[in-house]
């Protein structure tokens, strides 16, 4: 009884606006921050009901609308491992968020209870850790998070507070596990284990005062923050933070951050020719991406771009390097490691980083675009690295793996200390303490990268010369309603409308090395077109044609 009354209260307390319709994209609910109460409230619900669900487990809440401007504001939902809510629970959130007055959404939620066998009033409590970033509707969102989980009776909530996203999913899968979860707890790990990771670089890298500046674009957001705190800890490199997010520096992701950069390719603002050659990195507005660039010429702002799928290239170079490393024949001590590595992208990857990858002989497979879908494939291997080119990624590593890396490396140390085995098992169990196992995260992601150029002794240069990017084109074309257009093949082939990839075909083949794909977008009303050809001309030319059957 008490039950529905705070349902049915809390219900009322946030009435849906006529004409809204939320929808748990792949970035869960997201809008204009002003009207994202009644959304933000409903997913405290959904949390609450989540943990319960998992026996009292930690979930997490994050309040950010990411690269998005800075009146948007969103919120989505993390699991007890850190990763994001369970896919089969989305079509629940769907229909919560959007419950037309407090008896239909009260009849909801209890027809899931009973659907999903969710011991509601048993013994264990709920259980919310909440983040938000630093949008100016935060704090008002964080309120409608609270009271919705609130009307959960029993409910347990921690405000972690102003967070990086990954920080927060972070925290979620730590507090599960156990083991330590506060916000320095995460700066400790990060600041110690890129300590070790420079400990183990070869004597005859790095040295060069030049290589250890780097200037950092924070989007005017939260990660700036967080590595003005961190970084004089950071010995090893010297860290210029631009658009930290201080009053008066500018506004959050305008003409700044990661997309901005990953988009535009030109510099953010904030920029000037002084920094030219300088090695910089862009982080997005809660510092789940990043991409890196350096300014090319002191006459424009044009700049020569890593990506995520250059920074998964040296992810993957590093860490196949160490394996290698480990399983040499006729090493010191004869143990080998068996690894399976797999490398997850999406279609939207570039092509010359899926062949560059395909070359070393690694394992690459594709998933749709999202977080959630790569996230997943990457825990089906003992080492699984995915990114997105957006600058979305991490490295995660299966538990058994770390058992077998810990057991090796502790057979290596009595029996031959200072072995290049020894020191190969060293870096990788480093590398799986600095980077976030449970999401991208652009600070620990940045950190991973400094420590594999000091490593190899790479300039920003040589990271470049990796591979050439194949010249490739992105559209978005405005469309009535996004969802007529349904692929598969992750996404590389349209199925419905069923004429329109027969069209795309057509138009691919007038092209050499032409790769063309069509997709909904997950986050906006609009579809987007990804082109690739052998020069830039053919590559514009290839996606404005197909475009033009999309609208
Ligand atoms: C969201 C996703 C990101 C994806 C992007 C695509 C998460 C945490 N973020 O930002 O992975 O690349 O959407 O957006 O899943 P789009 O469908 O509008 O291109
Ligand atoms: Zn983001």
């Amino acid at each position: 009884q008490e039950q529905r009354r705070r349902l049915l209260d809390v219900a009322s307390r946030f009435p849906l606006p006529s004409g809204c319709r939320f929808s748990y994209g792949t970035a869960g609910f997201r809008a204009d921050g002003a009207t994202m109460a009644p959304a933000v409230c409903r997913a405290g619900i959904l949390a609450a009901l989540r943990s319960l669900k998992l026996a009292g487990a930690a979930v997490g809440i994050v309040i950010t609308a990411s690269h998005n401007p800075v009146g948007d504001n969103g919120v989505k939902i993390a699991d007890p491992d850190g990763g994001m809510m369970a896919q089969h629970w989305e079509p629940f959130a769907d229909a919560l968020a959007n419950a037309p007055d407090p008896d239909a959404l009260l009849q909801l939620v209890l027809q899931f209870v009973k659907d999903e066998g969710i011991p509601l009033g048993g013994h264990h409590r709920a259980q919310v850790l909440l983040g938000r970033d630093t949008r100016p509707t935060g704090g008002y969102l964080l309120g409608a998070a609270l009271q919705g989980i609130n009307a959960v009776v029993g409910s347990h909530t921690i405000d972690m507070g102003i967070l990086t996203t990954p920080q927060l999913h972070w925290m979620v899968r730590c507090k599960n596990k156990g083991i330590k979860a506060s916000e320095s707890d995460y700066f400790t790990q990060l600041i110690n284990s890129f300590r070790r990771m420079l400990e183990l670089v070869p004597k005859d890298k790095g040295g060069d005062e030049l290589a250890k500046k780097l200037i950092v674009d924070g989007a005017n957001g939260i990660g700036g923050v967080k590595l003005e705190q961190i970084k004089a800890e950071l010995s090893g490199l010297d860290i210029i933070v631009r658009n930290s997010g201080k009053e008066g520096e500018g506004i959050l992701n305008h003409m700044c951050g990661a997309d901005f950069v990953q988009k535009e390719r030109v510099t953010p603002h904030g920029f000037s020719s002084e920094d030219l050659g300088v090695r910089c990195a862009s982080l997005d507005g809660d510092a789940d991406r990043l991409v890196y660039f350096r300014m090319s010429s002191a006459s424009d702002n044009k700049v020569d771009l890593v990506d995520g799928d250059k920074i998964l290239s040296l992810f993957a170079l590093f860490i196949r390097e160490q394996l290698d490393i480990i399983n040499k024949n006729g090493s010191q001590v004869n143990k080998s490691l068996p690894a399976r590595l797999g490398i997850v992208q999406t279609a939207y990857a570039n092509g010359a980083s899926t062949q560059f990858l395909k070359n070393l002989g690694l394992e690459v497979v594709f998933t749709p675009t999202g977080v959630k879908y790569l996230h997943k494939k990457a825990l089906e291997y003992d080492i699984g690295i995915y990114f997105e080119a957006n600058g979305h990624g991490t490295v995660v590593f299966s538990e058994d793996f770390i058992s077998q890396l810990e057991s090796l490396s502790n057979e290596l140390s009595q029996a031959a200390n200072g072995s290049a085995q020894y020191h190969a098992a060293m870096r990788l169990m480093a590398a799986s303490q600095l980077i976030n196992q449970a999401v991208g995260d652009a600070l620990s992601g940045l950190l991973l990268v400094e420590a594999i150029l000091q490593y190899k002794g790479w300039s920003f240069q040589n990271w470049c010369e990796l591979y050439s990017d194949l010249p490739s084109r992105q559209l978005k074309v405005k469309v009535i309603d996004r969802s007529s257009i349904v692929t598969t093949d992750a996404e590389t082939k349209v199925s419905q409308p069923s004429s329109l990839q027969e069209l795309i075909d057509k138009e691919t083949a007038n092209y050499t090395h032409g790769r063309c794909f069509v997709r909904p977008s997950g986050t906006e009303d609009v579809v987007r077109v990804y082109a690739e050809a052998s020069t830039q001309v053919e590559a514009d030319s290839l996606a404005k044609s197909v475009a033009r059957h999309v609208e």
